[in-house]
């Protein structure tokens, strides 16, 4: 392979020339499609008079015409990657290119590919060039006509963005459609869609009193199962309308469903395209998790349309200006929908076990990277969810109505503009009179800022001080750090239990009164902007306990002087809930240490009495939200406590977590037991808070009992297992029986499977369920359900599901003898000839393989040196193999 480019933030231009308007045409075929590209084109800097070159991928080069004459070959020059016209016309232009491609070999599912017979495209990031030969970039934006032509019975359904202004029928049993998108766009929100599906047809009223069509495309016997999405759908228009005044702007929304996608789903203008698993439920096959995806998802697709489309990135390094930004109002969408402590529990908890890990590792980048081999190696968790804890943090300085206010101001600004994250914070800091010094570090800066706090009382001037430092660790090509601005939250908590009102607060030489016009306040946030500041609280009667960074009011760790009473004190009484959980966490990471250390020592674990206590209290409370009390008892996973030691020890703290689960399920068993038969489905499935929350609370609880092992529950997650009405439950009965190795576990999966075996979602789960198990030898088992005829490599749910899932297992995966790195660098090669983008990302679990024992970085390094040196390998897969052994 050519030496791969990397590509510089810092290398920015402004595209040469512009592209007006840009009609397609569409010639499906069995064998071959024929793209015909008409482009207006026009100068992008006065006098311009320099090559206009295209990007181009794949793609065979049938002629090309400027202003109506073909173009000589002494012209033009082609290489694989791009197609060059030396001297272009000056001033306006017509440009002509027909080429010619395969969808029905593309098995890297970008550019126009083929699933289950029906066409389908994906053109982020960079896929449309796999289409035909164009400036492949998102500050290019032209308005698209788009004409499709194919055989009537093959593909009845012809789908592209905006709106259907003519279709009719052809000779030898062709038809066609012609759409029109009026509005402007970059060439990554392209789609087509077309072959046999039918659709679930609704419709919304605007704020504005115009009506929407939505449809909903799936193949025919689907259909029943996309009455959720269109909820979730109208819901999601709905909110954006109430939350932010935006509406939706066109007459058309559809969705359409396709079993093989790399990614979740893709928000081309006005044609979504989403990867089955996240449209399609029932009750009986689709789990409260894969309900809550499904909103999530949909909304967050939805709320593109606005925040990535009508205003997008200038260049692939601000993606986090449309993602984090997405990904924040999905999660806000969410909570509304849901319970917001809850929610915002979960999001915490996936930045700690995915995010945290990234950013110290090889592959650690700022939310706005500033440089890249392959864009689609960086639609990562600190892109997307970092960067929604970066727009989190505007909203928690500014209050609602200050963020509603700065994106007010962004959509004026910029509506039909390709912007910078740069842009984002003017509006937001103008449209609240603000500067927010050393707040656009995020941007730049790698890695999780640690903020130790250490607090004292001064009982004779009744005051309380905080003082905070802040460190950013090194990152790859960033030794050095800045200070950052953190926004930290604070209350105070009396010794009864209650808030104190907080009155005055003294910091940088400055006094400042606390009130909300008048009345008291409870909460303040401390605007932490330097290598250290000491904060005093003022009128303070008592010694107070601290509830910091309250609601996870920044994306850092937090390293503070709470003694283990107060955490305990907090986790029975503070005020803000996500705090409560924190408290409890932050315990339950103190005893998984301590464990983890005398496991190492090889001396006996015992449980301490008052975590138990403070479980069992959360447990038998009778006021706290259900699904709050199943979070609560959950222990930090394995990733997250791996990721806080100085050398990783899977086996450590595999046996300390599987210790102090079993040893709670001991001394919790009848409050566990109680809360399974009171948690017990009545009636008909229904995906609303209180029922979601009754079905996690009885199903952590199972889950704990279960690894009792013993006759009796054993017996009850059968039972489970069997009365079970809906997929929450039988699923997680399922889980809980295949935690202990034998019979009882293999014939429960295999009664699973013939049950379930025709419906390929519920097979996935299937296979992630027994991928991510811990049982002993558990490598061999993911080895054999390769062979299994319902796995196909080429499908990237399955691959996720049952590689994904096997690599995230610490205990297979890091095996001590190798045997799981063997087995991943096998598939990372099989998998890298059939779809980059998807090897790319199972290659990514070798990253941190510097974090673990000598024996096993030798493993693993064995495995990364062995695939870079692979002939053929993808530029993607190239990009992660060399970082991570940089
Ligand atoms: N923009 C989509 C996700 C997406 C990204 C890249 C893709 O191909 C490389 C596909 C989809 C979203 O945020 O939902
Ligand atoms: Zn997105």
């Amino acid at each position: 392979m050519d030496l791969p480019k990397e590509i510089f933030l810092k290398d920015y231009k402004k595209p040469d020339y512009l592209f007006d308007t840009v009609d397609l045409e569409f010639q499906l075929g069995d064998e071959k499609t024929m793209v015909t590209s008409k482009i207006a084109v026009s100068p992008g800097n006065e006098g311009n008079s320099s090559p206009l070159t295209l990007h181009g991928c794949d793609l065979k080069l049938l002629s090309i015409k400027i202003n109506g004459t073909e173009l000589k070959s002494d012209k033009y020059t082609v290489d694989p990657r791009h197609l060059t016209i030396l001297t272009p016309p000056a001033g306006v232009f017509n440009m002509e290119i027909v080429t010619e491609i395969y969808p029905q070999l593309n098995t890297s599912l970008e550019g126009l590919y083929r699933s289950t017979g029906n066409f389908c495209t994906q053109c982020e990031a960079e896929g449309f060039r796999k289409i035909t030969y164009f400036q492949d970039r998102p500050d290019v934006m032209a308005k698209y006509t788009c004409r499709i032509e194919g055989d009537k019975t093959l593909y009845p359904v012809l789908l592209s963005n905006g709106n259907l202004i003519e279709q009719g029928d052809l000779e030898g049993g062709k038809h066609y459609a012609l759409w029109e998108d009026p509005f402007k766009k970059p060439c990554y929100l392209f789609a087509l869609v077309a072959g046999q599906l039918e659709c679930r047809e609704d419709s919304f009223v605007t704020c504005s009193g115009r009506k929407v069509t939505l449809r909903i495309w799936t193949p025919a016997q689907d259909l029943p199962k996309t009455s959720h999405a269109m909820y979730s759908l109208k819901e999601a228009m709905k909110w954006d309308e109430e939350v932010f005044g935006l509406e939706y702007d066109l007459d058309l929304f559809n969705i359409v469903v396709v079993p093989d996608f790399n990614m979740g789903a893709m928000e081309n203008k006005s044609l979504n395209v989403f990867q089955s698993r996240l449209v399609l439920a029932s009750p009986e096959a689709a789990t409260d998790g894969d309900y809550a995806a499904i909103l999530g998802v949909i909304g967050h697709e939805y709320f593109h349309n606005w925040t990535g489309n009508r205003v997008t990135c200038r260049d692939w390094f601000q993606l986090t200006l449309k993602e984090g930004l997405t990904v924040f109002r999905d999660q806000e969408f969410s909570s509304d929908l849901g319970c917001r402590t809850v929610k915002r529990i979960a999001d915490v908890s996936k930045l700690r076990s995915y995010q945290f890990p990234q950013d110290a590792g090889p592959m650690a980048h700022p939310i706005r990277p500033l440089s890249y081999i392959k864009m689609d190696n960086f639609y990562t968790v600190t892109v997307y969810e970092k960067g929604a804890e970066v727009v989190r943090m505007y909203k928690t300085m500014f209050g609602a109505s200050g963020f509603r206010k700065g994106m007010d101001l962004y959509f004026q600004r910029h509506d039909g503009q390709a912007v910078t994250c740069e842009d984002f914070y003017a509006a937001m800091c103008d449209a609240n009179n603000a500067h927010l010094p050393n707040f656009l570090q995020w941007y730049s800066q790698a890695g999780t800022p640690t903020v130790k706090v250490t607090s004292s009382y001064d009982e004779g001037s009744q005051a309380f001080s905080l003082k905070l430092s802040q460190e950013v660790p090194p990152t790859p090509g960033q030794p050095m750090k800045e200070p950052m601005f953190i926004p930290v939250a604070v209350g105070l908590v009396d010794s009864t239990g209650k808030d104190m009102p907080l009155t005055s607060i003294y910091s940088d030489g400055m006094v400042q009164t606390l009130s909300n016009d008048g009345h008291p306040i409870f909460t303040t946030v401390l605007q932490f902007k330097k290598k250290e500041e000491e904060f005093i609280f003022k009128n303070v009667p008592e010694r107070p306990v601290p509830s910091l960074l309250r609601g996870y009011s920044a994306p850092i760790r937090l390293d503070s002087d709470l003694t283990e009473s107060d955490l305990y004190f907090l986790l029975a009484n503070d005020s803000d809930e996500f705090n409560r959980w924190e408290a409890g966490q932050i315990l339950a990471r103190k005893l998984m240490f301590s464990l983890v250390a005398d496991f190492q020592q090889q001396k006996t674990l015992a449980l301490n009495t008052k975590f138990v206590d403070g479980l069992r209290a959360i447990l038998q409370s009778t006021s706290l939200d259900k699904e709050f009390i199943a979070k609560a008892i959950t222990l930090p996973g394995q990733g997250e406590i791996m990721d806080m030691m100085s050398i990783a020890d899977p086996d450590a703290v595999h046996a300390v977590r599987t210790f102090i689960k079993k040893e709670l399920a001991f001394q919790l068993k009848d409050d566990l037991l109680a809360a399974v038969t009171s948690n017990r489905s009545s009636e008909a499935y229904a995906f609303d808070h209180d029922s979601v929350a009754r079905r996690a609370l009885k199903n952590t609880c199972l889950a704990y009992l279960a690894s009792l092992n013993e006759p009796d529950v054993t017996e009850l997650a059968l039972n489970e297992y069997k009365s079970a009405t809906n997929m929450t439950e039988q699923f997680a009965a399922l889980a809980a029986l295949s935690q202990n190795p034998g019979q009882v576990r293999e014939d429960a999966l295999l009664d699973f499977y013939n049950k379930w075996q025709q419906d390929y979602l519920v097979v996935s789960k299937w296979f992630a369920l027994q991928a991510t198990s811990d049982i002993p030898g558990n490598v061999v088992n993911v080895q054999k359900l390769l062979a299994h005829p319902a796995f196909d490599m080429r499908n990237p749910n399955k691959v996720y599901s049952l590689i994904g899932g096997f690599c995230g297992s610490p205990v297979s995966f890091h095996a001590k003898d190798g045997s799981g790195y063997k087995f991943l660098g096998e598939v990372v090669l099989q998998l890298d000839k059939i779809n980059p983008q998807v090897a790319s990302r199972m290659v990514s679990a070798f990253s941190r393989w510097r974090r673990y024992d000598e024996t096993r970085q030798a493993l693993a390094k064995a495995q990364l040196e062995m695939i870079i040196s692979a002939n053929g390998l993808s530029e993607n897969v190239y990009e992660i193999a060399l970082k991570s052994l940089a």
